[in-house]
């Protein structure tokens, strides 16, 4: 039977859309998920391998035969093959699109593409410093080829590591501890299990190689080299994507937007843009706005065009310009069936390929514009960093064209927008704190914050759509926790109208007036998934001013409803630089003990941080206030917590999980 729309998801617009698309016969992502009903129990619990074609193997979990694949490999093995092969793919995702603006950077600079320009030199010149690139009496475009040089040499440097970013951005205690630990595992045989990342474009292709049928078999050797191909994620490809994309289009800075779907206008030429890649889409939004399109839309009828986005696209560009953003991943074909868009414009990572067939259903184009992510039936106009401006033009045109076959009986909005205050890269929250991370140092030690949470990940429709990214940040800030966002959670955080300064009214008497003093709502919109890197940047940095490594800073990361490989090298990553995480369901893990234990447990020790998985809300705060409590006690002149007297910070008032959200969360 299928889930009511309530159980679906927490959000109001979408719960409207679902009973369109019941009415109307719409096929949605929970529909087909309930087709695939019961989903593999090996696939889920990660013992089905097939990597040669002697399998595909599976392990009987209940004891009996078969206990290995053909090839002799056991669940432990499979199960640790499978995740770092997660890992690589993820990472690999993240650490392709940081190339592009790197690359895009050198051309620049090289003065080869004059449709990008440096927008931001003062940022080029701060990470030129931190990379040790000379900058006095230098031009911009002087230092901006250097840095690019540098990124470029990131992903394909050969010698042992770890490479120039990885090197110059994680700090000192870090680089120590990781060092460390590849001594104590190399014990007196001298076995080599290497942790600081070589190259970006290296740790994968070693996971692959080592995946292969007949390599390494050893859960810990393939695990430790997951950890070191997801910290060449967070500290290389994503922190350079991060880092370049400021350079070339500015650093973000407190940016007032709005969020949901009623951002869609049904006067307007309406324009998804949706994937992960700012490149393209900085071009097309400047296209579009321009006069010359509006003019060109308002000759048809429309009052002009207008950009919104979803997923991480739109994060990027709506911490920049402040364009409105329509919803996560589980919006994407909710958008679609409000009837009222003209073209969904989409790059890479995380569109739905039931789109194209969707968008048949009405006037609206589908667009692919990169040649790494195409859609049979779909448009495809190729983008190009040299003629950005052309090719923006051609789709702006292509969907002003459709405006006049637009259906209005199929048209319907639903009415749900609230404000969000967004743009907070580590610069905003800096300069907010007064220039420094010192005042976020002495509330931490005082105990007038608690900790701090990054909440990231995405939509999965396997739990209520919303219902934890939500859950978990109203409790943390009634607990004096600040809550740091990204990705699809930083949306549904928005969607529920939290992300305002008056937010601040929820929080707990500590975090309150801290927040208060300095300006920040409680809760901080940091960006798209690449956008992780900042939260090591500003953890990273966090550590230094308290004089303790990453493992001691009281932080948790938690990606509650995770779906993506992406996901599970973010994950990964925070894990290597010192932090726990929560997952909010089981990674395909369960199948093996040994791996089990070795992330859950094992990894504590070595690295500071571990995974744990829980999917009830109220559980999951218990667990990472105490988690926070234990590493704010232990930091240097951590003083006792003032008692409060908020009626915010009573016991949570999270309401008991939906059972169905729940059930694959028990381990
Ligand atoms: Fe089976 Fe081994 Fe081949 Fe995997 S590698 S499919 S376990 S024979
Ligand atoms: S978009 S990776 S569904 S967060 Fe970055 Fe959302 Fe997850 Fe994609």
């Amino acid at each position: 039977m299928l889930k009511k729309a309530d159980q679906r998801t927490a959000d109001p617009a979408a719960r409207e859309m679902l009973e369109v698309s019941d009415r109307e016969g719409y096929e949605t992502i929970w529909d087909r998920l309930e087709s695939q009903s019961p989903q593999c129990r090996l696939g889920q619990e990660g013992v089905c391998c097939r990597i040669c074609s002697m399998g595909p193997c599976r392990i009987n979990l209940s004891g009996k035969k078969p206990d290995r694949g053909v090839c002799g490999a056991d669940a432990d093995t499979i199960v640790a093959r499978n995740l770092i092969r997660m890992i690589a793919a993820g990472a690999s995702s993240h650490s392709d699109h940081g190339r592009k603006p790197a690359l895009l950077l050198k051309e620049v600079a090289a003065g080869r593409n004059g449709q990008y320009a440096v927008k931001d030199p003062a940022k080029l010149m701060a990470v030129a410093a931190r990379l040790g690139v000379a900058t006095a009496g230098r031009t911009v475009a002087e230092v901006a080829g250097d840095v690019a040089d540098v990124a470029l040499d990131c992903f394909g440097a050969q010698d042992s590591g770890p490479f120039r970013f990885a090197e110059c951005y994680m700090p000192v205690r870090r680089l120590e501890r990781l060092r460390e630990v590849e001594a104590l595992l190399a014990g007196p045989e001298g076995r080599h299990f290497g942790l600081l990342p070589r190259s970006i474009d290296r740790e994968p292709v070693d996971v692959l190689h080592r995946t292969h049928f007949g390599t390494d078999h050893d859960p810990l050797s393939l695990l430790v080299q997951g950890v070191r191909c997801a910290l060449a994620d967070g500290w290389g490809g994503s922190m350079i994507a991060t880092e370049l994309q400021d350079v070339l289009f500015g650093t973000p800075r407190v940016k007032s937007a709005e969020a949901n779907l009623g951002v869609i206008d049904e006067e307007y030429v309406n324009i998804v843009v949706h994937g992960h890649e700012p490149i393209f889409s900085e071009a097309l939004i400047d296209c579009a706005l321009g006069e010359e399109m509006q003019e060109a839309a308002r000759k048809i009828g429309a009052k002009g065009v207008k950009i919104i986005g979803m997923c991480c696209t739109i994060n990027e560009i709506m911490m920049r310009k402040g364009v409105a953003v329509a919803g996560n991943h589980l919006h994407q074909e909710l958008a679609v069936m409000t009837g009222a868009i003209e073209a969904v414009v989409v790059d890479v990572q995380c569109i739905l390929p039931s789109m194209v067939n969707l968008t048949r259903c009405f006037h609206t184009r589908f667009i692919t514009t990169s040649e790494q992510a195409l859609f049979p039936g779909a448009i495809h106009i190729q983008f190009e960093e040299s003629r950005s401006l052309e090719i923006s033009r051609k789709v702006v045109e292509s969907a002003i064209e459709v405006f006049p076959r637009r259906n209005p009986a199929k048209v319907y909005i639903p009415q749900h927008v609230v404000p969000a205050r967004v743009g907070y890269s580590v610069e905003e929250i800096t300069s907010h704190l007064g220039g420094s991370l010192a005042p976020l140092a002495e509330a931490l030690k005082s105990g007038r914050i608690r900790g701090i949470v990054s909440v990231v990940g995405c939509n999965n429709p396997k739990i209520t759509q919303d219902y934890l990214h939500v859950s978990l940040a109203k409790e943390l800030i009634r607990n004096d926790v600040l809550v740091l966002g990204t990705g699809c959670s930083a949306i549904a955080v928005a969607k529920a109208g939290l992300m305002a300064m008056e937010t601040v009214e929820s929080a707990s008497a500590g975090l309150q007036g801290f927040c208060k003093e300095f300006g920040i709502p409680p809760i901080l919109h940091m960006g798209s998934c690449v956008d992780c890197s900042r939260m090591l940047v500003l953890l990273g940095s966090l550590a230094d001013h308290l004089g303790v490594d990453m493992a001691e800073v009281p932080a948790v990361g938690s990606a509650p409803e995770w779906t993506t490989e992406k996901a599970i090298s973010i994950g990964t990553y925070l894990v290597g630089s010192g932090i726990p995480v929560h997952l909010g369901h089981m990674p395909p893990i369960a199948g093996s003990k040994v791996v089990t234990e070795l992330l859950t447990e094992g990894v504590r020790d070595l690295l500071g941080g571990f995974f744990f998985v829980e999917g009830n809300p109220d559980l999951t705060v218990e667990r990472m206030l105490s988690i926070l409590e234990e590493r704010r006690q232990k930091l240097p002149g951590a003083r006792a917590i003032p008692s409060k007297g908020n009626p915010a910070s009573s016991p949570s008032s999270v309401p008991a999980t939906d059972a169905a959200c729940t059930t694959e969360a028990k381990a």
